[in-house]
């Protein structure tokens, strides 16, 4: 096959190679912690058991309050704006991957499996991923779970591709100044990433470079206002969901709106029910209100990526717990009035009950909360990941076990 681009070389190889080995560590953490502030050892992060593949499990921090939306924002944000320069990667080095004959000793097997994991397993991160933010799972199989196995075949293939190529890569980037090859624009030297037959360049070096990173950029600006909120929301393309609907001060982002949870429109006779102590405890709305609110403002940041910070009112989690006899619980289960749906409980750890600014708001911007956003009650939790702040709470169960 003639692959006969002028502008591959290993130079143009190196320099997107650098860049990826800067950022990808970032978006492969982040994606980790996000499996940790899940909570795995509650039994509520997905998959469930994954074997020696075990990570360090520890109490998710609930300081700093913006924890999980940077994070959760960096591993969604930063991923997206990697993606042109991985298919810039990809592209510089096609002729190897098609090298004949494919295999020509042990070493070169392994080395081709290490690349099939790692050119495999980021391009199915990517389309997972990419599919997540813009649907509501649509996979046939859990996307966590897909998302999870991917990442650490991924992971494998690039740990390895790391050791063994970053000497090159450091070899050749000391060998020419950035400026040097971009102003005579042909790469030299003894490398089979430069075409033997190169064909005429339809485009500089430079303008080849401008044009990866300006595919980043403009990533960019679809990504960074699903964080940022304000004019740059409507340029979020790439997270269509999560756009602001409301009205007044409930307007910012929903994810599941009460329909589609199919909440009564009613809540006349709700009541909140607190269990754990000595014996059941119930609370009508008015009498939650009548008890000291809190305020505090916090996130409510996505695994999705958006985020957005809002002034929550309500009474605070501890006071409840105490209210129910059970002044330091380990652990709280919460039950939403939703009848099915993978988010309509969650588990919270000691430390996210007692954080003086937890609360189940009653109240948000100085307005009862909307139907969409929770109303009757919801929970918010600082630093906790957007899915376990609870909308339509019903029950809370203290616990001892943590
Ligand atoms: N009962 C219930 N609570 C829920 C959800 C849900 O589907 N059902 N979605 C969760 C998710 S994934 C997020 S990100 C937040 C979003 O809260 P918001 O819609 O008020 O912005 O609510 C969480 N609480
Ligand atoms: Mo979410």
């Amino acid at each position: 096959m003639g692959f006969r681009s002028p502008l591959r070389g290993p130079w143009f190889t190196s320099v997107l190679g650098a860049v990826l080995l800067v950022g990808l560590p970032i978006v492969i953490v982040t994606g980790l912690l996000s499996y940790i502030a899940y909570g795995p050892q509650f039994g509520q992060a997905m998959p469930g058991d994954v074997g020696w593949l075990r990570l360090p499990q520890f109490d998710w921090p609930t300081d700093p309050v913006w924890l999980y939306r940077l994070t959760q924002g960096l591993h969604v944000g930063l991923g997206l704006v990697l993606v042109p320069i991985v298919l810039a990667k990809l592209w510089s080095v096609i002729p190897k991957l098609f090298t004949t004959p494919p295999v020509r000793s042990i070493a070169q097997a392994l080395e081709r499996l290490s690349l099939l994991a790692l050119v495999g397993g980021i391009l199915f991160e990517i389309v997972t991923g990419v599919l997540n933010i813009q649907y509501d799972y649509i996979f046939g199989f859990s996307f966590y779970t897909a998302h999870y196995w991917g990442a650490w075949i991924f992971i494998a293939g690039f740990v390895s591709h790391a050791i063994l190529k970053t000497p090159l890569m450091i070899r050749t980037l000391r060998g020419r100044s950035l400026m040097q090859t971009l102003r005579d624009g042909q790469e030299h030297g003894d490398s089979d990433l430069i075409a033997a037959d190169p064909s005429e360049p339809t485009i500089s070096r430079r303008g080849a470079l401008a044009l990866v990173g300006g595919g980043a950029a403009f990533v960019a600006v679809l990504t960074v206002g699903q964080t940022t909120g304000g004019f740059l929301r409507n340029a979020a393309i790439l997270l269509p969901r999560g756009r602001s609907y409301g009205d007044g001060p409930n307007d910012f982002q929903v994810n599941r709106t009460a329909a589609a949870a199919r909440i009564p429109e009613d809540h006349a006779g709700w009541t909140l029910t607190l269990t754990g102590g000595t014996s059941p405890v119930t609370f009508t709305r008015e009498a939650l209100l009548t008890m000291p609110q809190h305020t505090a403002r916090l996130p409510i940041a996505c695994v999705e990526g958006w985020s957005t910070v809002q002034t929550w009112t309500g009474v605070r989690l501890r006071d409840l717990a105490a209210a129910a006899g059970t002044p330091e619980p380990g652990s709280a289960q919460v039950t939403s009035l939703e009848k099915d749906g993978p988010f309509r409980q969650a588990m919270l750890q000691s430390n996210q009950v007692l954080h003086p600014d937890s609360l189940l708001a009653l109240r948000v911007n100085g307005v009862d909360l909307s139907p969409d956003h929770g109303y009757p009650a919801r929970i918010i939790v600082p630093a906790m990941p957007g899915v376990h702040n609870t909308k339509w709470v019903e029950t809370i169960e203290f616990r001892t076990v943590s």
